[in-house]
């Protein structure tokens, strides 16, 4: 079992489309475990996004970031971190492939709707930048009988 951190970006909230996304997550059988809305910093900015502070679209994507509230997620399932990242599709939503968020919901690289981690590590990384420990509601769904068998 693993868990992923998302992030349903200031055009996923101002475009009122918070409950349509949740919905994907909820429908596929996956389990959130921790849900808040709230304010990205500059400094929370930087952290999250240290790998590309360097890159000439850096000032613009802070400035959205911060720009209005996000909502962040834990999310928790089987493979949840791969499962998560190909529902979500690739960066760009002029690139993405229709059926995934990004392409259905999205044009463009920037205003792609959604964060999810891309690995283990950023996984861990990022849960521990949004979330503390307390904040992490892990429990049973009665519905996981009927979401995968009991050996897999
Ligand atoms: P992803 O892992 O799909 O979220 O994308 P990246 O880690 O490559 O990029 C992080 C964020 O930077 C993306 F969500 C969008 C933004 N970005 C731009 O705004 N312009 C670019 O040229 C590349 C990325």
């Amino acid at each position: 079992m693993q868990r992923t951190l998302v992030l349903l970006k200031p055009d996923c909230v101002q475009r009122r489309l918070m409950g349509a996304i949740i919905k994907r997550f909820e429908d596929k059988g996956l389990n959130i475990v921790a849900m808040k809305m709230m304010r990205v910093t500059p400094e929370l900015s930087q952290q999250h996004y240290a790998e590309h502070v360097e890159r000439h679209f850096y000032a613009s994507l802070e400035e959205f970031i911060t720009s209005a509230p996000v909502v962040a997620m834990a999310i928790e399932g089987l493979e949840v971190i791969t499962v998560v990242r190909d529902m979500l599709g690739a960066t760009s939503g002029l690139k993405a492939a229709s059926g995934t968020i990004r392409g259905d919901f999205s044009s463009s690289k920037q205003m792609n709707l959604v964060h999810a981690s891309d690995s283990e590590a950023s996984a861990t990384r990022e849960l521990d930048l949004y979330f503390r420990e307390e904040e992490l509601c892990g429990y049973d769904p009665v519905a996981t009988a009927f979401v995968r068998a009991c050996d897999e």
